[in-house]
């Protein structure tokens, strides 16, 4: 219908652009000025730019392509835009300052406050079940986690504190270290969530043969037996180009780990410590997962079996929303939301888990699968080509399932995400799997 949302819808959109603002706030307030301007690493934008950029799609999105109001600032527009301006080059525009950028968000936002009230808002598609405030709160939280990244990188006394996460349950000793996903059809991607993005669209079947999968992502403690093993110096584990890069790049360990004295550390916002055996490893590309997979005599799943683990109920046939039935992530269910800043130990929030008994698939670490990042049978890039369709095809790898800083909206058992295979400052982990029956 054109006409706005139920009361229920429009408190629910309120809520999630206020949680985002909230973190954008807390992301951006306690570094000072020159921090904000500064780009802490080459493969990140300076925190000032993502802020702006949230605000300038806010804009684009909801006061001018939903509401049909005017632009507010146009000659701004091509600063903002992803595409004109690769992340290397973004600290040499004229961006706007930190006050102008935090005062420009600010009276979008007070707009789309406004237009939200309003009886009507505007374009019909882009109002359905209230998409275009949903993607626009998920933009917003992708951008935390961005500027998260950014946090991780950055070198200085930390800056933001959180408390850690829940100790795992008791039965964690007794977890099975591998658990089996049943054979047959499967109901993938969605065709019925609302603020479902265009790439997780339409619903359709796959047939996925049974096979095994990790009950938890691979923890420090499992990879740093992979380190010991020379693991990193054996070409037999790593594909063609997994090898070329390893050499190239030099890589002997995760990202942020250094050795010192016959003990592995590794720095985390600010902080360093020794490697948390029990922790989910992250900061993993793509190539190392695939490495420490084959050393193990198993594999990476393939996106199909991951969604399969994480959504299939065997008693109904249904494909869930979550791991944990159809209701929304609650902080019992998964380690969402940057509510921790780090994985919580393998084997935790129970509550969370899949039927097939695996844990985390939700939240903790996104989690690398085999497949290549592609279109579903029946894609209509919607309702822009440049959020997914301009990235299909074998030069990216999918990551599934959410990590710690991704928050509740935008993560569910369809949402896919995807990077280079080479990339590791994401918060990137991953679980084994392999065929068999049961
Ligand atoms: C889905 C995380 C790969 O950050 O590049 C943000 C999300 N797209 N603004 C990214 C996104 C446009 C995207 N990822
Ligand atoms: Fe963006």
């Amino acid at each position: 219908s054109s006409t706005a949302g139920s009361a229920g819808l429009t408190e629910r959109i309120a809520r999630s652009l206020e949680r985002a603002r909230t973190r954008t706030q807390g992301l951006t307030g306690p570094v000072d000025d020159p921090d904000l301007i500064r780009q802490h690493s080459p493969l990140m934008s300076p925190l000032v730019w993502d802020l702006a950029h949230i605000g300038n799609q806010e804009e684009l999105w909801l006061l001018r392509n939903l509401g049909g109001r005017e632009p507010m600032h146009p000659e701004i527009d091509p600063l903002y835009d992803a595409f004109e301006h690769p992340r290397a080059e973004r600290p040499t525009l004229p961006l706007l300052p930190p006050d102008e950028a935090r005062r420009y968000v600010h009276e979008v936002r007070g707009r789309v406050m406004d237009l939200l009230e309003q009886p009507r808002w505007g374009d019909e598609e882009l109002s359905q079940g209230g998409f275009a405030f949903g993607m626009i709160a998920q933009h917003e939280q992708q951008h935390d986690e961005t500027m998260l990244i950014t946090h991780q990188l950055r070198v200085g006394e930390p800056v933001l504190h959180r408390p850690a996460p829940p100790a795992p349950p008791a039965d964690v000793l007794a977890l099975p270290a591998e658990v089996f996903v049943p054979g047959g059809p499967f109901t993938m991607g969605t065709s019925a969530e609302a603020w479902a993005l265009d790439n997780e669209r339409p619903a359709h079947e796959v047939d996925v043969a049974g096979f095994w999968l990790d009950t938890t992502p691979v923890t420090n403690g499992e990879y740093l037996e992979f380190i010991a093993d020379g693991g990193y110096d054996d070409p037999r584990w790593w594909s063609q180009a997994g090898w070329e890069h390893r050499q190239s790049a030099g890589l002997i360990a995760p990202l942020y780990w250094t050795r010192e004295a016959e003990q592995w550390l590794r720095r985390r916002f600010g902080v360093v410590e020794p490697v948390p055996t029990a922790e989910p490893v992250v900061h993993v590309s793509y190539y190392e997962a695939e490495a420490y997979a084959a050393w193990q005599g198993r594999r990476l799943p393939t996106e199909a079996e991951w969604e399969k683990a994480a959504r299939y109920d065997p008693i109904s046939g249904r494909s869930r929303r979550y791991p944990w039935g159809d209701d929304d992530p609650l902080p019992q269910h998964a380690n969402l939301g940057q509510a921790h800043l780090q994985p919580a130990a393998a084997g935790s929030y129970p509550e969370g888990e899949a039927p097939s008994g695996a844990r985390q698939l939700i939240g903790d670490v996104w989690e690398w699968v085999s497949s290549d990042f592609l279109p579903y049978p029946g894609f209509v890039a919607w309702p822009y080509r440049e959020y997914s369709e301009v990235f299909f095809g074998p030069d990216y790898k999918v990551l599934r399932g959410g990590s710690f800083a991704v928050d509740p909206v935008a993560c569910r058992g369809t949402f896919r995400n995807w990077d280079y295979p080479i990339r590791r400052q994401i918060f990137s982990g991953f679980r084994t799997a392999r065929d068999g029956v049961l």
